[in-house]
């Protein structure tokens, strides 16, 4: 049996005004290096999944695992194609535990309750990004995320990202223009450029409201609602601008099953239900108490 006390969330007032005023909230160091090393394991171990394969591709001589995380991917693809990358996929979905730790962690759920309440379902749609300097499928286009589920009666739908290097204007950082959460869905198209299909919105649907850029500290994240126009900027440095993004919704919303298993995160109502390691490696949404 679970003893929380529904608590109501951990943002303050300003920062509920800023979310439901701007369509975002950031909140700086909400993870701690302890909450970052399960995930950051998981990313390092997907690298050298991805270092053996090429390895044993013939296509590198030396798997560089004596690197640092921020580094270790972008020297590995160095003078390889974009194509030679996104054979990878341009983000990650992974069911390693890190990921599950991550998507569990009571100071992100209790960030999200504060907008959603405490019935929280974790959105099939999470993604690993290694954004790799020179791969042009690290700079994504300005949208909406609810132009990749247009007809989920989801809403909102709540994106925590998280970066987990410093993410800064150089490396490319999110970009996003505040207050446009109000708008309705406006009418996407599929990019063409960077062989991802990005969802994407032509220039004069972008409007003229300011942008904001939004360089961050590793273990930041950046709240925001499904609604809101944002994008990020190529990465210029050397290094990797990893980032994770995540996404939550009520439970009593669509669980979206055609982009995969979400899984009841926390409950106060059920609380036996919410899915452990175990059933989020199976792809169960939640747990069958015996
Ligand atoms: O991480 C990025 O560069 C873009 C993230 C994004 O578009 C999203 O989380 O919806």
């Amino acid at each position: 049996m679970d003893n929380r006390q529904r608590s109501g969330g951990n943002l303050n007032k300003d920062q509920l005004e800023h979310y439901h005023t701007n369509g975002y909230v950031v909140l700086t160091d909400l993870l701690s290096d302890e909450d970052m090393q399960a995930p950051k394991q998981a990313m390092m171990e997907k690298v050298s999944w991805i270092a053996d394969e090429l390895y044993g591709d013939g296509m590198i001589t030396d798997k560089l695992e004596n690197l640092p995380f921020e580094y270790r991917l972008s020297e590995l693809f160095k003078g390889m194609t974009d194509k030679e990358f996104l054979k990878y996929g341009r983000s990650w979905r992974d069911r390693i535990p890190g990921y599950y730790r991550l998507m569990s962690n009571p100071k992100i759920l209790d960030a999200v309750e504060s907008l959603i309440g405490g019935e929280i379902f974790s959105n099939p749609v999470y993604n690993v990004r290694p954004k790799v300097p020179g791969v042009a499928a690290g700079a994504v286009p300005w949208h909406q995320d609810k132009s990749y589920w247009p007809d989920a009666n989801s809403n909102p739908v709540i994106t925590v990202w998280i970066s987990f290097v410093d993410a800064t204007l150089e490396n490319g950082c999110l970009h996003l223009k505040p207050g446009t959460h109000r708008k309705k869905l406006l009418k996407w198209h599929e990019e063409s450029t960077t062989g991802t299909g990005y969802t994407a919105l032509k220039d004069e649907q972008i409007g003229k409201a300011p942008t904001v850029a939004l360089p961050v500290k590793a273990g930041t994240a950046i709240l925001f609602n499904d609604r809101l126009l944002h994008m990020s900027t190529p990465n210029q440095s050397d290094g990797i601008r990893w980032s994770v993004d995540l996404r939550y919704q009520p439970t009593d919303q669509d669980p979206m099953a055609n982009h995969g298993a979400g899984f009841l995160a926390r409950s106060y109502e059920y609380p036996d239900r919410v899915a452990t390691l175990e059933d989020w490696l199976h792809n169960r949404n939640e747990h069958s108490p015996e």
